[in-house]
């Protein structure tokens, strides 16, 4: 089976996430090169194997980037085309921002069932999801790029095969909806981000969708709507969930107990300041604002009040957000092996911080 095939190599990068979940590299035992397609396979581990994947098309830039002073692909006057290019850098650069996504997606799905006391919902089509995510990122890049000119037939293609990453996306959001349900839930620190990124994440997701609708990017492209559109996605995505994972792993990595009334303080602030900054920016996109400018006309300046209003707020609270860290690594409640109460998965089998020589012998997961 393909996937199979693919896991060895896979396998090879699970040591990232390892490394990250407290010195213990493989969530899964036995033999690396089983028999079979190790499904039950830790979720954070099959969201980075498909991240690398898309790593590759970095290359594609850097080949550009090559071809660019041998052969002018950029200039016309060298017979180039800036077009051309624009559509290699976005080859790249689309899958690029599911590398930023797809690890954040993998936090998540640890994270949930922790805290709804449940097994993850719909386990296969997760992973069948982030696969279709992976493979649909690479054939939407020109998204980007509604409009340079492109014939009719390449902006209907690249807006229907946008909007279908809808629906794997979609199923990603339920599963995680569905985990929640009937579950005993509660609310320490990492579930709050959790449920938040499941919620703002939407919000950026639904954005994107408008974004891809050609005649509707006619008018927001290059205009603030799109700066909070990606803000959304971003940080009440990837950076939210992140924090989410810290908290999260911070026992099993230092093997103290957070103060889980900073924890939700910081949430709080982080919550309230991101919306404060980043939602007022779609109003400002939709009033026509463009991006990347020094100064703007005078209608636009409440808005714009509120927002650096915002980030100065989001950005002091990260400031507290260290503190936390270091505290955390200095002293705290010692932290148990299972720390929270519906974990699930090997490194809550070993002691916080997990030792070294971590399993002398495999231990057996059934
Ligand atoms: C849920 C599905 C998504 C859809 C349908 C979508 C759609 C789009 C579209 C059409 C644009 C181009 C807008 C324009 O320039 O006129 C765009 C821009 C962007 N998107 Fe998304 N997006 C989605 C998810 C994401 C995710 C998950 C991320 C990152 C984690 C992301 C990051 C970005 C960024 C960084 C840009 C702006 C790039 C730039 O011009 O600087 N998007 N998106
Ligand atoms: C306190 C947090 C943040 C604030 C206040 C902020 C603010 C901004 C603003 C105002 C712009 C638009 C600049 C312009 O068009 O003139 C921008 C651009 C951008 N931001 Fe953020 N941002 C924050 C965090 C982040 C994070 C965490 C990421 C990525 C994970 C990110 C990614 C980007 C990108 C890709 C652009 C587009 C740059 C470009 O137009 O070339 N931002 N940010
Ligand atoms: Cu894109």
């Amino acid at each position: 089976m393909g996937l199979e095939m693919a896991k060895p190599h896979l396998d090879l990068l699970a040591v990232i996430p390892g490394a990250f979940e407290g010195g213990c590299p493989h969530q899964r035992s036995g033999d690396i090169s089983g028999g079979f397609v190790d499904i039950a396979w830790d979720l954070a581990h099959w969201c980075l194997g498909a991240a690398s994947l898309l790593e590759r098309a970095v290359l594609a830039i850097g080949l550009a980037r090559a071809i660019e002073n041998g052969f002018a692909v950029m200039d016309p006057a060298g017979g180039g085309d800036p077009v051309l290019y624009q559509h290699i850098f976005w080859f790249f650069g689309h899958p690029e921002v599911y590398i930023m996504i797809l690890p954040a997606f993998g936090i998540i799905s640890q994270i949930i069932p922790t805290f709804s006391r449940k097994k993850l919902f719909g386990y296969e089509s997760m992973v069948f999801a982030t696969a279709g995510i992976a493979f649909l990122s690479f054939i939407v890049w020109a998204h980007h790029m509604f409009t340079v000119g492109m014939p009719l037939a390449g902006e209907l293609y690249f807006m229907y095969a946008t909007m279908l990453i809808a629906v794997p996306t979609g199923v990603k959001v339920f599963n995680w909806v569905a985990t929640m349900w009937r579950g005993s839930m509660t609310f320490e620190t990492p579930m709050l981000y959790a449920v938040a990124v499941v919620f703002l994440f939407t919000i950026g997701g639904l954005s994107g969708l408008m974004l891809a609708i050609v005649p509707a990017d006619f008018q927001y492209h290059d205009t603030y709507f799109v700066v909070a559109h990606f803000h959304y996605v971003l940080f009440s995505g990837s950076v939210m969930a992140m924090m989410g994972g810290v908290f999260y792993w911070i026992p099993k990595w230092t093997g103290h107990m957070y103060n889980e009334k900073h924890g939700k303080i910081h949430f709080w602030l982080t919550a309230i300041f991101f919306n404060i900054t980043f939602f007022p920016q779609h109003f400002l996109g939709l009033a026509g604002m463009p991006r990347r400018i020094p100064d703007y006309n005078l209608q636009f300046a409440e808005f714009n009040f509120m927002s650096s209003v915002g980030a100065m707020g989001l950005g002091l609270t990260q400031i507290f957000f260290i503190y936390i860290i270091y505290s955390t690594i200095k002293g705290g409640k010692k932290a148990t092996t299972e720390v929270w109460e519906g974990s699930e998965g090997l490194e809550w089998t070993v002691p916080s911080p997990a030792p070294y020589h971590t399993f002398e012998t495999p231990p057996v997961v059934k």
